[in-house]
């Protein structure tokens, strides 16, 4: 199966990340997670990215707040599908990153979660995986139907209560 790169802007981002290496864990999906910084380190963040497919990656999650040109400079310099994570920083909310992630250009797509949606990156990633691998793709059916089983015991309990 192919890789999920993970790369996130800081290591004060990882809280985030740690939702989606726990849900690719849980689908039995390998997994590398790198801090690159667009700002910081902006030639080892173009390398991952140009080098991503021959070294066995799928899909990239890129995560980062604040000014977050992190997926779009990930996407900028790779075909493989790109999956933006707009972290909330100190200030704004995370409206900053949001905005930053997912108003790309068109020809440079990043296909951006909710802020700080580590654990739908993740699934997102397993999606684009599972397209050309029905093993994961009946893992994500069988994922579906017991979240779905769980909201419905709720629904059961609820109904006792009240
Ligand atoms: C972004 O700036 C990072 O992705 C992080 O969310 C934010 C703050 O980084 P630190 O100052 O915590 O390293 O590039």
């Amino acid at each position: 199966m192919k890789k999920v790169g993970i790369v996130m802007g800081s290591d004060s981002d990882l809280p985030i990340i740690k939702k989606a290496t726990d849900m690719l864990t849980t689908l039995g999906i390998p997994f590398e997670v790198h801090v690159y910084s667009a700002h910081r380190t902006p030639e080892q963040a173009r390398d991952f990215s140009v080098n991503a497919r021959k070294n066995g990656f799928g899909v990239i999650i890129a995560a980062a707040g604040m000014a977050a040109h992190l997926a779009g400079a990930v996407a900028a310099n790779t075909t493989l599908p790109v999956i933006g994570i707009p972290c909330k920083g100190p200030v704004l909310d995370g409206m900053d990153a949001l905005l930053a992630t997912v108003q790309m250009p068109t020809g440079i797509p990043v296909a951006t979660v909710a802020i700080n949606g580590g654990a739908n990156a993740a699934l997102l990633a397993a999606q684009i995986l599972a397209v050309e691998d029905k093993e994961l793709a009946e893992k994500l059916d069988a994922k579906r139907a017991s979240d779905a089983a769980s909201v419905l015991e709720k629904d059961a309990e609820i109904m006792t209560r009240l």
